[in-house]
């Protein structure tokens, strides 16, 4: 039997059935995927094969295979520093939720983001949450930052989770596809689900609970159906992306403003950094680039791990799920 991959919880997969009914999980043995070394062989998203498993009081199944993915993403694991994380598989589009504020989200951190997305073939739009909070100063930036990625090309939406703003023209984008918000935790990626189909009741961080940055509300990344004929994948926050394994002639090839620019700098090789007539730096200089972007490529070109909050986030999702695995 074929079926879709609801939940992981690091031992048993929620897999939705091709008619429709749910059912528990488990894989057999080592079952490992090729040419990818992660720490979860299974992903939110994918497509798997099972057997029902026999003389059991609860149906259950077993996983026998997983069918080859379109595409997925992945992060770093941050005490593994070799292994990595499958977030979720087959996905339409990702949503990148991005708060100016509590907690705020840096260019760094959205760059990082968007490289990895942009290496996995992934579509990301920009979705700038909670702007009924903003003042002046913060509507600057954050409509700063919609320009800047905008000009590059960029989907931005502003939305308000609270107050119902924008959302119709996110649930439009939505229909028929396969998404996944991610982003900080605290963002608000609870609250726009739950915006959309109100009847899920998805656990959201109280006002008392605000104040205390660090913890995860939403735990494990799950997939729900919404009445609007969407598939949405909600995700823990994400502290940091760690990027992974990449060349550094590759990583301006996922700047999409530099790439285009590639073909006019002297070198063919060119790193953009220290060479001359390098387009790339010509268009910094002509604010054709941003400054915030080339700082942002510098950081990973220089191999940097991204300078973590750790006052702020306190990510240890995914080392959690690895000490579960190993048990
Ligand atoms: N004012 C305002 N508050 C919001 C908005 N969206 C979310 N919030 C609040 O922000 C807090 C965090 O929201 P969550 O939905 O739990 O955040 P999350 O991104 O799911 O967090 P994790 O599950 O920990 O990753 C909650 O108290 C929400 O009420 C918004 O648009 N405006
Ligand atoms: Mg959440
Ligand atoms: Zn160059």
């Amino acid at each position: 039997m074929t079926g879709l991959v609801y939940k992981s919880t690091g031992s048993w997969y929620t897999v939705k059935s091709l008619q429709g009914d749910f059912m528990e999980c488990r894989i057999k043995g080592k079952f490992r995927m090729k040419g990818i070394k992660s720490t979860n062989p299974i992903a939110v998203g994918d497509v798997v094969d099972y057997d029902l498993d026999e003389n059991s009081d609860v149906v259950t199944g077993t996983i026998t295979n997983i069918h080859d993915r379109k595409n997925y993403i992945v992060r770093k694991s941050v005490n593994l520093s070799h292994q990595m994380h499958i977030i979720a598989s087959n996905l339409d589009y990702v949503f990148l939720l991005i708060t100016i504020n509590n907690p705020p989200t840096t260019t760094n951190f959205i760059d990082r983001f968007l490289v990895t997305a942009e290496a996995y073939g992934i579509e990301t739009i920009l979705v700038f949450n909670k702007i009924d909070t903003y003042d002046d100063a913060m509507l600057d930036e954050q409509l700063f930052m919609q320009y800047i990625y905008q000009q590059i090309g960029y989907k931005c939406l502003r939305v308000s989770s609270t107050e119902g703003k924008g959302i119709e023209e996110l649930k439009e984008i939505m229909k028929g596809k396969v998404t996944m918000f991610s982003g900080h935790s605290g963002v608000g990626k609870s609250t726009l689900v739950n915006a959309m189909e109100p009847s899920l009741h998805l656990k959201t961080k109280t006002i008392s609970e605000q104040s205390k940055q660090g913890q995860h509300t939403t735990t494990f990344a799950e997939m729900y159906d919404l009445s609007f004929g969407a598939q949405i994948i909600d995700t823990p926050g994400i502290k940091g992306f760690g990027i992974v394994d990449m060349q550094k002639e590759e990583i301006s090839g996922y700047f999409p403003e530099f790439f285009k620019l590639k073909d006019q700098c002297k070198f063919n090789n060119c790193l953009h950094k220290d060479e001359p007539k390098c387009a790339v730096k010509e268009a910094l200089e002509k604010d054709e680039i941003s400054y915030s972007r080339y700082n942002s490529y510098l950081k990973i070109l220089e191999g940097d791990d991204e300078t973590y909050r750790t006052d702020i986030y306190n990510d240890d999702r995914i080392a959690s799920d690895e000490t579960r695995n190993k048990n």
